[in-house]
C-alpha cells in the first residue's frame, strides 16, 4: 500500500467528472487500498479517487468512531437511487480544502447502489454522518465540492485564500 498525495483547491482536477470503473480487478483493489491508507493517514473519514488525481468513479470511507473497530467501505460506480425529503445539517470539511469547516444541509437519508471490492452489486441505506459523507464523496466524482453549497461570498473568499497559498508555494 502506498500513501498518495491529496490534491488541494484550486487545482482544476477537482472539477473533473470521473469515468465509470470498467472492471473491478486487482488494480482497482490496489487503488482502493492506497486510498484507504491515504485517508487514514490524513486523517479523514472519506476520500474520492479524484482527490488523488485518479478520474475514476470510486471512493472509500470509514465513519467508525475512535473507540469502534475500523469499518472501511469501498464504493465503486456508486449511484444514489433514493434521497429523503427530510434534511440534516452537518459541519463538513474536506481534505482538499484543509482546515475549513462549514455547515451544509443535505438529504438526511439516502439509498446508494454500488459495486463492492469484489465487483458485486450492493445496496446500502445510510443516515446521519454516513449519509452526509456518501453524498460529499459522490459530489467529488462529479467535480462538485461542499463549498459549492455555500454563499458565493464565502466560496469566493475560500477560493481566493487557497489560490494565494498555491501561488506562494509555487514561488518557494
Ligand atoms: O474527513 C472528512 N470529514 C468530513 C466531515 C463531514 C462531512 C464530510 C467529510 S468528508 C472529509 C474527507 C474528504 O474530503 N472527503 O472527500
Ligand atoms: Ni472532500
Amino acid at each position: 500500500m502506498t500513501k498518495r498525495d491529496i490534491i488541494i483547491i484550486p487545482d482544476p482536477v477537482l472539477r473533473e467528472v470521473c469515468e465509470p470503473v470498467a472492471k473491478v480487478d486487482d488494480a482497482v483493489r490496489a487503488l482502493a487500498d492506497d486510498m484507504l491508507e491515504t485517508m487514514y493517514e490524513a486523517p479523514g473519514i472519506g476520500l474520492a479517487a479524484s482527490q488523488i488525481g485518479i478520474l475514476q468513479r470510486l471512493f472509500v470511507l470509514d465513519v467508525a468512531k475512535e473507540d469502534e473497530p475500523k469499518n472501511p467501505i469501498v464504493f465503486i460506480n456508486p449511484k444514489i437511487v433514493w434521497s429523503s425529503e427530510e434534511t440534516s445539517v452537518y459541519q463538513e470539511g474536506c481534505l482538499s480544502i484543509p482546515e475549513y469547516y462549514e455547515d451544509v444541509e443535505r438529504p438526511a437519508r439516502v439509498k446508494v447502489q454500488f459495486q463492492n471490492r469484489e465487483g458485486s452489486e450492493q445496496e446500502m441505506d445510510a443516515d446521519s454522518l454516513l449519509a452526509t459523507c456518501i453524498q460529499h464523496e459522490l459530489d467529488h466524482l462529479n467535480g462538485k465540492l461542499f463549498i459549492d453549497y455555500l454563499s458565493k461570498l464565502k466560496r469566493d473568499r475560500v477560493m481566493k485564500k487557497f489560490a494565494k497559498q498555491a501561488k506562494q508555494s509555487a514561488k518557494a
